[in-house]
């Protein structure tokens, strides 16, 4: 097990007097689906405090079904959304999810949802765990 703890250690930038994580996420909204809807986004922005990108390439919660990353376009004047297979955060930089851009495409939630638990990877490595309350229309 001490073997372990010091790998995920070493991953979590050097343990040492800098605590702060390697990934972090703020300004979350995750919105509740509308009535009789399957389907809601998420947005937030993440702050990336190390020297190299961080890439994330999966996202998971036990609430919803499925979470995708997803980016909003226009096509031939045509609102149009298609998944983003990689979000990567610039080193020492911040990249936002927002409202006409990209979002989380939050599907098939579990019922009377109220908090949201989110697990952001790179790959199988576990960069970010989130737990927020969902915003309700009108919040
Ligand atoms: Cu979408």
């Amino acid at each position: 097990m001490r073997a372990i703890a010091l790998i995920t250690c070493l991953f979590l930038s050097a343990c040492g007097d800098d605590t702060r994580p390697p990934l972090i996420a703020n300004e979350i909204v995750i919105a509740a689906p509308m009535p009789g809807s399957r389907i809601s986004a998420g947005y937030m922005s993440f702050s990336n405090s190390t020297d190299v990108p961080i890439s994330i390439t999966r996202v998971t919660s036990p609430d919803f079904g499925a979470v995708e990353i997803h980016e909003s376009l226009l096509e031939d004047g045509v609102a149009k959304m298609r998944r983003v297979e990689k979000l990567t955060v610039p080193a020492n930089s911040s990249v936002s999810l927002q409202r006409g851009g990209k979002h989380l495409m939050l599907m098939r939630p579990s019922d009377a949802l109220d908090m949201v638990s989110l697990s952001f990877y790179s790959d199988h490595t576990l960069l970010l765990s989130v737990n927020t309350p969902i915003t309700k229309a009108g919040d």
